[in-house]
């Protein structure tokens, strides 16, 4: 039985656990840093506790004092949000260990899905496609001289430690293949402490496609339908949307067959997602996320499922609510809406001066913002969701219209303007994605 739920995060992501918590009649504590005293989830949660200063690293990723706070706080469950700590088996570990219920899957899935070689391997044993690539990781540059050739260049370079873009090296051929291992590998070493590689054959327009599951622990699994997230800025997402234009029925069930398949593999609860590209009518697994993601609102709004309440409930050890894959209903599309300059993309720090957020049918925000707030520079630019939902995709773009061209936020600079001209773009328009997408508007030309 659950009755306090310590939220180690920040932002929008922790009023949105304190908004579940609330329907669930759970009592919440929030912890921040010292640049977070005057956050909102500060001041809406029932409890709060410092837990360091406003480097993450010294608070937000601080084990020891996040179940400090838990402690002299009585909280008996934690969910960690997404980012931070969200994807640590060990945090998770030690949560259990310390007698607390972990918001999240067990550690041993969020491990075994965090090498993403082993969870390639997982797929294959789960029947999931797979690009052709290296089954386990490379042991010498030799070796991917020869896998690349057998499977056709170019191929891609993947860190088994990475995932997200991170460790990722697009190779031409053999040549270039040659140099880039040994690189490819120490900086793997140097920023996961792990040099291990894998390679697959590269796909050079792919979409990227996510599938949601909610799985119980009770072994009751279910796909809540795809999410297009193909429109991404340095593997930074900025647009996402439920269903996708390429996605009909038939895919729909195959794609969330597949993804139950690899998820019941791990033998994973809770919520997590998994990640296939799609090109020339074909999806391949790609990685799963064992988190909550920033755009599970898409999947929220078409499915009429509260993903972060069945969290709670699947970690009371409730069932889950829903008993098979909802059909999807309507159109949703997500703008994450960042303190940047919508220009250089340069962070925006600062105070809200001026803030007016739009209303009316088919619009959700999610976010922590209010007058006065002070952006800080220490945490991601994410400042606010804007989800709109539309009977069909054409309306849906028009409430995202009307949603940005109402939404006041004075005193930093935000994406809301590069959004704009997203909705404007005849590519997206016609759902002409892939993750090249914002290759053609960032073009250097393309900005006159
Ligand atoms: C790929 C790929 C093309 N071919 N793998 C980037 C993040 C991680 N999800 C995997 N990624 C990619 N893997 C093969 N074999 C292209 C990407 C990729 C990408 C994927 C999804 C969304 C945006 C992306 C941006 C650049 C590259």
């Amino acid at each position: 039985m659950l009755s306090k739920v310590l939220i180690a995060n920040r932002g929008e992501i922790a009023l949105r656990v304190i908004a579940a918590c609330r329907e669930a009649g759970l009592a919440t504590v929030a912890v921040h840093s010292e640049a977070d005293r005057d956050s909102l989830h500060v001041r809406l949660a029932d409890q709060a506790v410092c837990i360091g200063p406003a480097s993450a690293r010294a608070s937000y990723l601080n084990i020891a004092s996040v179940i400090a706070a838990a402690e002299i706080t009585g909280a008996d469950a934690v969910h960690p949000g997404y980012g931070f700590l969200a994807e640590n088996a060990h945090f998770a570990e030690v949560v259990q260990e310390c007698g607390l219920t972990w918001i999240g899957p067990p550690p041993g899935a969020i491990k075994q899905m965090g090498d993403k070689a082993q969870a390639r391997r997982t797929a294959v044993t789960s029947g999931v496609p797979i690009l052709p690539g290296s089954a386990n990781p490379l042991t010498s540059r030799e070796e991917a001289v020869a896998l690349a050739a057998e499977i056709g260049f170019p191929v891609i370079l993947k860190a088994s430690a990475g995932g997200g873009g991170k460790g990722m090296r697009v190779v031409a051929d053999a040549r270039a293949l040659l140099h880039a291992f040994e690189t490819a590998r120490m900086e793997a070493e140097r920023a996961f402490g792990n040099g291990d590689l894998y390679l697959e054959k590269y796909l050079d327009h792919p979409r990227h496609l996510e599938v949601q599951i909610l799985a119980d622990a009770y072994g009751r699994m279910i796909a809540l339908g795809e999410r297009e997230c193909s429109i991404q800025r340095r593997h930074q997402k900025l647009v996402e949307e439920s269903p996708s234009t390429v996605v009909d029925e038939a895919l729909r069930q195959q794609m969330c067959a597949a993804a139950v398949a690899a998820a019941r593999a791990v033998g994973f609860t809770s919520a997590g997602t998994v990640e296939f590209l799609y090109q020339d009518g074909q999806f391949y697994f790609m990685e799963m996320n064992t988190r909550i993601q920033v755009e599970h609102p898409v999947t929220e709004a078409v499915t009429g499922v509260d993903i972060v309440l069945e969290q709670l409930r699947i970690a009371a050890g409730l069932p889950l609510g829903p008993r098979r894959r909802p059909a999807l209903r309507g159109h949703a599309i997500e703008l994450r809406i960042n303190a940047e300059d919508p220009v250089t993309f340069a962070p925006s720090a600062g105070t809200v001066t001026e803030l007016g957020f739009p209303v009316g049918p088919g619009v959700r925000i999610d976010s922590h913002l209010y007058r006065g707030y002070r952006v800080p520079p220490h945490y991601d630019s994410l400042i606010a969701k804007v989800i709109v939902w539309g009977r069909d995709r054409p309306e849906a773009v028009r409430r995202a219209r009307r949603a940005l061209d109402t939404f006041l936020i004075g005193g930093v600079k935000t994406s809301i303007p590069f959004h704009r001209r997203i909705l404007e773009e005849p590519d997206f328009l016609a759902g002409r994605l892939s993750t090249r997408f914002l290759d053609r508007l960032l073009k250097p030309e393309a900005g006159t």
